[in-house]
Protein backbone atom coordinates (compact mmCIF):
# COMPACT_ATOMS: atom_id res chain seq x y z
CA UNK A 1 0.00 0.00 0.00
CA UNK A 2 1.38 3.33 -0.26
CA UNK A 3 2.38 5.17 2.06
CA UNK A 4 0.17 8.99 2.71
CA UNK A 5 2.62 11.35 1.27
CA UNK A 6 2.75 9.27 -2.09
CA UNK A 7 -0.64 8.67 -2.16
CA UNK A 8 -1.06 12.83 -1.77
CA UNK A 9 1.01 13.23 -4.90
CA UNK A 10 -0.76 10.34 -6.62
CA UNK A 11 -4.31 11.81 -5.79
CA UNK A 12 -3.30 15.17 -6.90
CA UNK A 13 -0.77 14.14 -9.89
CA UNK A 14 -2.73 15.49 -12.93
CA UNK A 15 -0.87 13.56 -15.66
CA UNK A 16 -0.21 9.76 -14.56
CA UNK A 17 1.69 7.16 -17.15
CA UNK A 18 1.50 3.85 -16.31
CA UNK A 19 4.74 1.79 -18.22
CA UNK A 20 3.97 -2.03 -18.16
CA UNK A 21 5.19 -5.41 -19.26
CA UNK A 22 4.81 -9.19 -19.65
CA UNK A 23 4.01 -9.34 -16.64
CA UNK A 24 0.61 -7.79 -15.88
CA UNK A 25 -0.62 -10.57 -18.55
CA UNK A 26 0.63 -12.91 -16.08
CA UNK A 27 -2.58 -13.90 -14.07
CA UNK A 28 -4.32 -14.07 -17.14
CA UNK A 29 -2.51 -16.93 -18.05
CA UNK A 30 0.08 -15.10 -20.31
CA UNK A 31 3.69 -16.61 -19.60
CA UNK A 32 6.08 -13.82 -19.30
CA UNK A 33 8.74 -13.06 -21.47
CA UNK A 34 11.02 -14.48 -19.59
CA UNK A 35 9.72 -17.28 -17.80
CA UNK A 36 11.03 -20.91 -19.25
CA UNK A 37 9.50 -21.68 -22.54
CA UNK A 38 7.36 -24.93 -22.28
CA UNK A 39 6.06 -27.74 -24.63
CA UNK A 40 7.64 -27.96 -27.94
CA UNK A 41 9.06 -24.14 -27.15
CA UNK A 42 11.54 -25.53 -24.49
CA UNK A 43 14.35 -25.97 -25.99
CA UNK A 44 14.66 -22.13 -27.38
CA UNK A 45 14.74 -18.72 -25.67
CA UNK A 46 11.79 -16.17 -26.40
CA UNK A 47 14.69 -13.69 -27.59
CA UNK A 48 16.12 -16.02 -29.71
CA UNK A 49 12.99 -16.35 -31.82
CA UNK A 50 12.27 -12.75 -31.51
CA UNK A 51 14.59 -11.78 -34.18
CA UNK A 52 14.62 -10.94 -37.66
CA UNK A 53 17.07 -12.86 -38.04
CA UNK A 54 15.72 -16.29 -36.17
CA UNK A 55 12.97 -15.67 -38.98
CA UNK A 56 14.46 -15.71 -41.65
CA UNK A 57 16.64 -18.59 -41.17
CA UNK A 58 13.39 -20.93 -40.16
CA UNK A 59 10.67 -18.85 -41.02
CA UNK A 60 8.13 -21.98 -40.19
CA UNK A 61 9.35 -22.40 -37.13
CA UNK A 62 9.09 -18.51 -35.93
CA UNK A 63 5.80 -18.05 -37.93
CA UNK A 64 4.75 -21.48 -35.39
CA UNK A 65 5.78 -19.61 -32.33
CA UNK A 66 3.55 -16.53 -32.94
CA UNK A 67 0.95 -19.36 -34.10
CA UNK A 68 0.75 -20.68 -30.40
CA UNK A 69 1.16 -17.53 -28.91
CA UNK A 70 -1.79 -15.54 -30.84
CA UNK A 71 -4.09 -19.01 -29.76
CA UNK A 72 -2.70 -18.35 -26.27
CA UNK A 73 -3.09 -14.71 -25.85
CA UNK A 74 -6.46 -14.97 -27.59
CA UNK A 75 -8.03 -17.04 -25.01
CA UNK A 76 -6.77 -14.86 -22.62
CA UNK A 77 -8.70 -13.06 -20.51
CA UNK A 78 -8.33 -9.32 -19.47
CA UNK A 79 -7.19 -9.65 -15.54
CA UNK A 80 -8.07 -7.47 -12.40
CA UNK A 81 -4.86 -5.46 -13.18
CA UNK A 82 -5.78 -4.60 -16.56
CA UNK A 83 -9.35 -3.59 -15.02
CA UNK A 84 -7.75 -0.92 -12.98
CA UNK A 85 -5.60 0.70 -15.33
CA UNK A 86 -9.36 1.34 -17.09
CA UNK A 87 -9.91 3.19 -13.94
CA UNK A 88 -7.54 5.25 -13.89
CA UNK A 89 -7.82 6.50 -17.32
CA UNK A 90 -11.01 7.83 -15.56
CA UNK A 91 -9.90 8.76 -12.54
CA UNK A 92 -6.90 11.39 -14.10
CA UNK A 93 -6.94 14.56 -16.13
CA UNK A 94 -4.30 13.14 -18.39
CA UNK A 95 -3.69 9.05 -17.87
CA UNK A 96 -1.14 7.68 -20.51
CA UNK A 97 -0.54 3.60 -20.78
CA UNK A 98 2.38 2.67 -22.66
CA UNK A 99 2.85 -1.34 -22.90
CA UNK A 100 5.66 -3.50 -23.94
CA UNK A 101 3.41 -6.17 -24.66
CA UNK A 102 1.71 -7.88 -28.10
CA UNK A 103 -0.94 -9.79 -26.56
CA UNK A 104 -3.82 -6.89 -27.10
CA UNK A 105 -5.07 -7.65 -23.43
CA UNK A 106 -5.23 -3.77 -22.30
CA UNK A 107 -7.41 -2.85 -25.12
CA UNK A 108 -9.41 -5.62 -24.34
CA UNK A 109 -9.61 -5.10 -20.87
CA UNK A 110 -11.32 -1.33 -22.33
CA UNK A 111 -8.39 0.79 -22.03
CA UNK A 112 -8.25 3.41 -24.76
CA UNK A 113 -5.50 5.15 -26.66
CA UNK A 114 -2.96 2.26 -25.62
CA UNK A 115 0.82 2.98 -26.84
CA UNK A 116 1.99 -0.22 -28.19
CA UNK A 117 5.60 0.08 -28.51
CA UNK A 118 6.35 -3.38 -29.60
CA UNK A 119 3.46 -3.98 -32.06
CA UNK A 120 1.02 -6.29 -31.72
CA UNK A 121 0.39 -10.12 -32.41
CA UNK A 122 -2.47 -10.19 -33.80
CA UNK A 123 -1.59 -8.24 -37.09
CA UNK A 124 0.28 -10.11 -39.60
CA UNK A 125 2.56 -7.96 -42.17
CA UNK A 126 4.40 -8.27 -45.41
CA UNK A 127 7.81 -8.89 -44.61
CA UNK A 128 9.10 -6.52 -47.66
CA UNK A 129 6.38 -3.92 -47.43
CA UNK A 130 5.94 -4.09 -44.13
CA UNK A 131 2.09 -3.57 -45.06
CA UNK A 132 -0.91 -5.55 -42.80
CA UNK A 133 -1.97 -8.25 -44.47
CA UNK A 134 -5.73 -9.94 -43.79
CA UNK A 135 -6.19 -12.27 -46.77
CA UNK A 136 -3.52 -15.03 -46.87
CA UNK A 137 -3.63 -18.94 -46.14
CA UNK A 138 -1.40 -20.42 -43.78
CA UNK A 139 -1.18 -24.54 -45.08
CA UNK A 140 0.29 -25.33 -42.35
CA UNK A 141 3.79 -26.53 -44.42
CA UNK A 142 5.17 -23.59 -45.77
CA UNK A 143 5.48 -19.81 -44.28
CA UNK A 144 2.23 -17.86 -45.61
CA UNK A 145 3.10 -15.50 -48.28
CA UNK A 146 2.13 -12.30 -49.46
CA UNK A 147 -0.79 -12.05 -51.68
CA UNK A 148 0.46 -9.36 -53.55
CA UNK A 149 3.86 -9.63 -53.78
CA UNK A 150 4.99 -13.43 -52.86
CA UNK A 151 7.75 -11.91 -49.95
CA UNK A 152 7.20 -14.18 -46.30
CA UNK A 153 4.59 -13.01 -44.28
CA UNK A 154 5.57 -12.36 -40.35
CA UNK A 155 3.68 -10.86 -37.56
CA UNK A 156 3.09 -7.66 -36.50
CA UNK A 157 5.66 -7.09 -33.70
CA UNK A 158 8.93 -5.73 -32.88
CA UNK A 159 11.96 -7.86 -32.89
CA UNK A 160 14.83 -7.62 -31.24
CA UNK A 161 17.41 -5.19 -33.46
CA UNK A 162 14.37 -3.36 -35.09
CA UNK A 163 13.33 -0.27 -34.42
CA UNK A 164 10.33 0.71 -32.59
CA UNK A 165 7.61 2.43 -34.29
CA UNK A 166 8.85 6.13 -34.35
CA UNK A 167 5.24 7.55 -33.71
CA UNK A 168 4.45 5.64 -30.70
CA UNK A 169 7.91 5.67 -29.53
CA UNK A 170 7.65 9.41 -29.63
CA UNK A 171 4.84 9.46 -28.03
CA UNK A 172 5.50 7.72 -25.04
CA UNK A 173 8.64 9.69 -24.19
CA UNK A 174 6.49 12.99 -24.57
CA UNK A 175 4.15 11.48 -21.66
CA UNK A 176 7.25 9.90 -19.84
CA UNK A 177 9.09 13.87 -19.76
CA UNK A 178 5.92 15.29 -18.91
CA UNK A 179 4.10 13.09 -16.40
CA UNK A 180 3.78 13.87 -12.15
CA UNK A 181 3.86 10.13 -11.44
CA UNK A 182 5.30 7.04 -14.01
CA UNK A 183 3.90 3.45 -12.76
CA UNK A 184 6.13 0.87 -13.82
CA UNK A 185 4.43 -2.19 -13.62
CA UNK A 186 5.05 -6.24 -14.36
CA UNK A 187 8.52 -5.37 -16.49
CA UNK A 188 12.28 -6.58 -15.99
CA UNK A 189 13.18 -3.53 -16.80
CA UNK A 190 15.43 -4.89 -19.13
CA UNK A 191 14.38 -4.12 -22.82
CA UNK A 192 15.58 -0.70 -24.06
CA UNK A 193 14.35 1.49 -24.99
CA UNK A 194 11.16 1.35 -23.14
CA UNK A 195 13.19 0.00 -20.54
CA UNK A 196 14.45 4.23 -19.94
CA UNK A 197 11.32 5.85 -20.11
CA UNK A 198 10.31 5.32 -16.52
CA UNK A 199 13.84 7.58 -15.70
CA UNK A 200 12.94 9.83 -18.10
CA UNK A 201 10.53 10.61 -16.03
CA UNK A 202 12.17 10.17 -12.37
CA UNK A 203 14.70 12.55 -13.97
CA UNK A 204 12.05 14.96 -14.49
CA UNK A 205 10.54 14.76 -11.12
CA UNK A 206 7.89 12.38 -11.34
CA UNK A 207 6.84 9.78 -8.72
CA UNK A 208 8.32 7.04 -9.76
CA UNK A 209 6.15 3.51 -8.61
CA UNK A 210 7.30 0.13 -9.24
CA UNK A 211 4.50 -2.80 -9.20
CA UNK A 212 6.38 -6.03 -9.35
CA UNK A 213 6.77 -9.45 -7.24
CA UNK A 214 10.51 -9.29 -7.67
CA UNK A 215 13.42 -6.66 -7.81
CA UNK A 216 14.70 -5.47 -10.67
CA UNK A 217 17.25 -2.67 -12.00
CA UNK A 218 14.83 -0.36 -12.19
CA UNK A 219 13.85 -1.04 -8.26
CA UNK A 220 16.85 0.91 -6.81
CA UNK A 221 15.75 4.29 -8.24
CA UNK A 222 12.23 3.80 -7.68
CA UNK A 223 10.18 6.13 -4.80
CA UNK A 224 8.14 3.77 -3.73
CA UNK A 225 7.99 -0.09 -4.75
CA UNK A 226 4.99 -2.42 -4.33
CA UNK A 227 5.63 -5.62 -4.26
CA UNK A 228 3.31 -8.22 -5.83
CA UNK A 229 1.32 -9.49 -8.61
CA UNK A 230 -0.30 -6.80 -10.11
CA UNK A 231 -3.59 -8.42 -10.05
CA UNK A 232 -4.17 -7.60 -6.63
CA UNK A 233 -1.31 -4.90 -6.04
CA UNK A 234 -3.40 -2.13 -8.92
CA UNK A 235 -6.97 -3.08 -7.94
CA UNK A 236 -6.00 -2.19 -3.65
CA UNK A 237 -4.22 0.94 -5.00
CA UNK A 238 -7.64 2.61 -7.20
CA UNK A 239 -9.14 1.55 -3.85
CA UNK A 240 -6.89 3.24 -1.49
CA UNK A 241 -7.46 6.50 -4.55
CA UNK A 242 -11.33 6.16 -3.46
CA UNK A 243 -11.92 4.91 -7.08
CA UNK A 244 -14.42 2.44 -7.54
CA UNK A 245 -13.86 -1.13 -6.38
CA UNK A 246 -12.86 -3.59 -8.09
CA UNK A 247 -13.77 -6.39 -5.79
C1 LIG B 1 15.78 -0.98 -30.64
C2 LIG B 1 7.94 -8.12 -29.24
C3 LIG B 1 17.08 0.36 -32.06
C4 LIG B 1 8.26 -9.46 -29.80
C5 LIG B 1 9.82 -7.48 -27.81
C6 LIG B 1 20.54 -0.40 -25.29
C7 LIG B 1 21.23 -1.18 -24.39
C8 LIG B 1 21.24 -2.57 -24.48
C9 LIG B 1 20.54 -3.21 -25.51
C10 LIG B 1 19.87 -2.43 -26.41
C11 LIG B 1 19.85 -1.05 -26.30
N1 LIG B 1 19.10 -0.55 -27.32
C12 LIG B 1 18.64 -1.58 -28.06
C13 LIG B 1 19.10 -2.73 -27.53
C14 LIG B 1 18.87 -4.08 -28.02
C15 LIG B 1 17.53 -4.62 -27.53
C16 LIG B 1 17.50 -4.84 -26.04
O1 LIG B 1 17.00 -4.03 -25.29
N2 LIG B 1 18.02 -5.97 -25.62
C17 LIG B 1 17.99 -6.32 -24.21
C18 LIG B 1 17.55 -7.77 -24.06
C19 LIG B 1 19.34 -6.05 -23.63
N3 LIG B 1 16.46 -3.73 -27.90
C20 LIG B 1 15.98 -3.75 -29.15
O2 LIG B 1 16.45 -4.46 -30.02
C21 LIG B 1 14.80 -2.85 -29.45
N4 LIG B 1 15.08 -2.13 -30.66
O3 LIG B 1 16.22 -0.49 -29.65
O4 LIG B 1 15.95 -0.43 -31.91
C22 LIG B 1 18.15 -0.61 -32.49
C23 LIG B 1 18.14 -1.03 -33.79
C24 LIG B 1 19.16 -1.90 -34.21
C25 LIG B 1 20.13 -2.36 -33.31
C26 LIG B 1 20.08 -1.96 -31.96
C27 LIG B 1 19.09 -1.08 -31.56
C28 LIG B 1 13.55 -3.67 -29.72
C29 LIG B 1 13.08 -4.32 -28.46
C30 LIG B 1 11.71 -4.96 -28.70
C31 LIG B 1 11.85 -6.46 -28.72
N5 LIG B 1 10.51 -7.07 -28.82
N6 LIG B 1 8.59 -7.99 -27.93
C32 LIG B 1 7.49 -10.54 -29.10
O5 LIG B 1 6.82 -10.29 -28.08
O6 LIG B 1 7.58 -11.69 -29.59
S1 LIG B 1 10.47 -7.31 -26.28
C33 LIG B 1 9.80 -8.39 -25.17
O7 LIG B 1 10.44 -8.09 -23.94
C34 LIG B 1 8.32 -8.26 -24.89
O8 LIG B 1 7.70 -7.19 -25.55
C35 LIG B 1 8.31 -7.96 -23.39
O9 LIG B 1 7.22 -7.24 -22.99
C36 LIG B 1 9.56 -7.18 -23.32
C37 LIG B 1 10.12 -6.80 -22.02
O10 LIG B 1 10.05 -7.89 -21.17
P1 LIG B 1 9.03 -7.74 -19.95
O11 LIG B 1 7.74 -7.23 -20.46
O12 LIG B 1 9.70 -6.94 -18.90
O13 LIG B 1 8.82 -9.23 -19.54
P2 LIG B 1 9.82 -10.12 -18.71
O14 LIG B 1 9.39 -11.53 -18.91
O15 LIG B 1 11.23 -9.73 -19.01
O16 LIG B 1 9.57 -9.69 -17.19
C38 LIG B 1 8.32 -9.92 -16.60
C39 LIG B 1 8.33 -9.15 -15.29
O17 LIG B 1 7.05 -9.30 -14.71
C40 LIG B 1 9.34 -9.68 -14.29
O18 LIG B 1 10.01 -8.59 -13.69
C41 LIG B 1 8.46 -10.38 -13.24
O19 LIG B 1 9.00 -10.26 -11.93
C42 LIG B 1 7.18 -9.59 -13.34
N7 LIG B 1 5.97 -10.30 -12.96
C43 LIG B 1 5.71 -11.63 -13.03
N8 LIG B 1 4.43 -11.85 -12.59
C44 LIG B 1 3.90 -10.64 -12.29
C45 LIG B 1 4.87 -9.65 -12.52
N9 LIG B 1 4.64 -8.35 -12.31
C46 LIG B 1 3.42 -8.00 -11.84
N10 LIG B 1 2.44 -8.89 -11.60
C47 LIG B 1 2.63 -10.22 -11.81
N11 LIG B 1 1.65 -11.10 -11.56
Amino acid sequence: MLDATALHRLRTARRVVALTGAGISAESGVPTFRDAQTGLWAKYRAEELATPEAFLENPRLVWNWYVWRRQLTAQAQPNPGHLALVQFQERFDSFTLITQNVDGLHARAGSRDVIELHGSIATTLCFDERTPVTDFVDDGQTSPRCPRCGALLRPGVVWFGESLPPAALQRAEQAAASCDVMLSIGTSSLVQPAAGLPLVAKRRGALLIEVNPSPTPLTPHADRVLSGPAGQVLPQLLRQLGGTDLG
